[in-house]
């Protein structure tokens, strides 16, 4: 990460949120493949039948599931992470980059004061378990429409603390998603604290797909035009590894 975010500069604007300047990193291709591949095409014919702003079921305080089950990776364990978590996060900051006017560096503080959300939804892992939880946090849209989002930029990469074999964690997704009223950036788990199992101290929401794409141990996010300079060019690290379908619809 150190390639894509490092700060130069912090002020302070209307608000109180701390602006952190960061290096851009150049795009290098145009655009995803425009070719029409399987998965594309269940891509777009679900973007067909959905309408743009569909919303995800959600359900009631009785529907939470008693344990909300860690899959993946259950704890970072980097020297990093691990300094962080003993300091209970006050040093942690979301870095907001890539095709942005504005990069930021958000703290966990400022992040709880900007618009939140909290939506009690569905978990559908690919592993054939789910589970309903009750999630808080701010909305993403306005987090990047304050960083001031490139109009060139069409995807939203997620990157994460924790690695598999040196391999960090990441995710992305579209616009479509990443401005869906229900896609959140949680910092809550059934009105505490995001235990370090479901992905402290921040992860991503986005209740229209499967569980691999709520990328856990968030620490930044970057637009983009193209996926293809990201990872192996999949747009995520099990679609990378293992072919995962980078558009999960449910
Ligand atoms: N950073 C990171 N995010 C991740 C994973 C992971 O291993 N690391 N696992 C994914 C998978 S496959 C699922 S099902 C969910 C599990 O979320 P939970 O641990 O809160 O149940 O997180 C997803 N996000
Ligand atoms: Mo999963």
């Amino acid at each position: 990460m150190a390639k894509l975010v490092s700060r130069r500069k912090a002020l302070v604007v209307g608000g109180g949120l701390m602006l952190a300047g960061c290096d851009r990193i150049a795009p290098t291709k145009p655009a995803r493949s425009a070719f029409l591949g399987a998965e594309d095409l269940t891509y777009r014919v679900n973007r067909l039948l959905t309408p743009r702003n569909a919303l995800a079921p959600e359900f009631t305080g009785a529907d939470v599931s008693p344990i909300f089950r860690s899959n993946g990776t259950a704890h970072p364990g980097s020297p990093d992470y691990a300094k962080l978590l003993a300091g209970n996060f006050a040093d942690w900051r979301l870095h907001v980059g890539g095709m942005v006017n504005r990069p930021l560096a958000i703290s966990l503080d400022q992040l709880k004061k900007l618009p939140q959300r909290t939506q009690i939804t569905r978990h559908d892992c690919v592993e054939g378990w789910s589970a309903i939880g009750r999630w808080t946090g701010p909305v993403l849209g306005p987090i990047l429409q304050f960083a001031g989002l490139s109009s060139a930029a069409r995807f939203i990469v997620f990157h994460c603390y924790d690695d598999f074999g040196g391999t960090a964690y990441y995710e992305s997704i579209d616009l479509a998603d990443a401005f869906h009223p229900q896609t959140i950036l949680a910092w809550a788990l059934n009105g505490q604290p995001l235990p370090v199992p479901n992905g402290a101290p921040l992860r991503l929401r986005v209740e229209r797909q499967l569980g691999y794409k709520q990328a856990k141990y968030l620490h930044a996010i970057e637009a983009v035009a193209s996926l293809d300079q990201i990872g192996g060019g999949k747009g995520g690290y099990w679609e990378d590894v293992a072919d995962y379908a980078w558009f999960a619809g449910i």
